[in-house]
């Protein structure tokens, strides 16, 4: 791996957000992801290596909080230096094409406040030419009823991260089914699997966010 590439990984895992950042001690006064990422890019680095960086520095993370090696203010370090290279990214993945393929209505489930997954979903559906109407965490199967009908024809993206958050995507998907028998939802979040999906009534689902723009297509032209 490149060593800027490998840098980034260790910011996103320690959650170093950038040069400014006191956090962690040890790496006080180093470049963090922020300024790394920029050079990255700038430098020639392929955006989908930087976020194989990332997704390995939270993975990691994630692991040592499993262990009970890492705690809740760890997590959000990390998830802050993710968003810090995200805004780099964005970029290569919003191009400027005008949306044409339909609206995605987006949102992580209530009571889940997991978001970084969810936003990259989102940002990858823009550069391929979704129209996507953000909802935000922890949103209410009704709020995301309001957003169907205010956008008819839509498609809907559910993400959720918990296992305990599963039970608020089916409430969600069976409420959407209920009132739009016929609009398309597709679903992921690490929790997950096609089975699961399929079980809890989703019409599509993706492991990563390319394969839920897959999806999001297969249901369009479906
Ligand atoms: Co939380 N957390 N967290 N957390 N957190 C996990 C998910 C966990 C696996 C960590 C662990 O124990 N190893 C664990 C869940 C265990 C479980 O239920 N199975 C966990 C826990 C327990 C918790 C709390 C309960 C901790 C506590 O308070 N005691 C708490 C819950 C809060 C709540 O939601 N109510 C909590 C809180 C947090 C923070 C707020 C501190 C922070 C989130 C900050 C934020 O998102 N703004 C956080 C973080 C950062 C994580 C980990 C470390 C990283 C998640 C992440 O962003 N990954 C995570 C461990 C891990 O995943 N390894 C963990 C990177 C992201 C790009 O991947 O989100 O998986 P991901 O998204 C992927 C795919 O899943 C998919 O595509 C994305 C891109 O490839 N995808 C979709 C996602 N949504 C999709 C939608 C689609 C299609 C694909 O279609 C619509």
């Amino acid at each position: 791996m490149d060593d800027t590439i490998e840098k980034i990984l260790l910011c996103v895992e320690r959650g170093k957000v950038d040069a400014a950042s006191p956090y962690p001690p040890d790496m006080k006064g180093q470049d963090g992801a922020n300024e790394l990422a920029k050079r990255a890019l700038e430098a020639g680095a392929s955006p989908a290596d930087l976020l194989g960086a990332c997704d390995l520095g939270m993975r990691r993370i994630g692991d040592k909080f499993g262990r009970g090696e890492a705690f809740v203010p760890e997590l959000l370090m990390a998830a802050k230096a993710m968003k810090a290279v995200m805004v780099h990214l964005r970029p290569y993945f919003k191009s400027g094409a005008v949306k044409v393929k339909g609206v995605f209505v987006l949102g992580t489930v209530a009571g889940d406040l997991h978001d970084i997954g969810k936003n990259l979903v989102g940002m990858v559906a823009e550069g391929g030419g979704w129209e996507v109407v953000d909802l935000g965490i922890d949103v209410k199967s009704a709020k995301f009823l309001e957003a169907v009908a205010a956008h008819p024809g839509c498609v809907v993206g559910l993400s959720a991260l918990l296992t305990t958050t599963l039970a608020s995507m089916e409430k969600t998907i069976k409420e959407i089914k209920a009132q739009f028998p016929n609009c398309p939802i597709v679903v992921g979040g690490a929790p997950l699997s096609a089975e699961s999906a399929k079980a809890m009534g989703a019409d599509g689902y993706g492991a990563d966010a390319s394969q839920a723009i897959e999806a999001l297509a297969a249901l369009k032209s479906a």
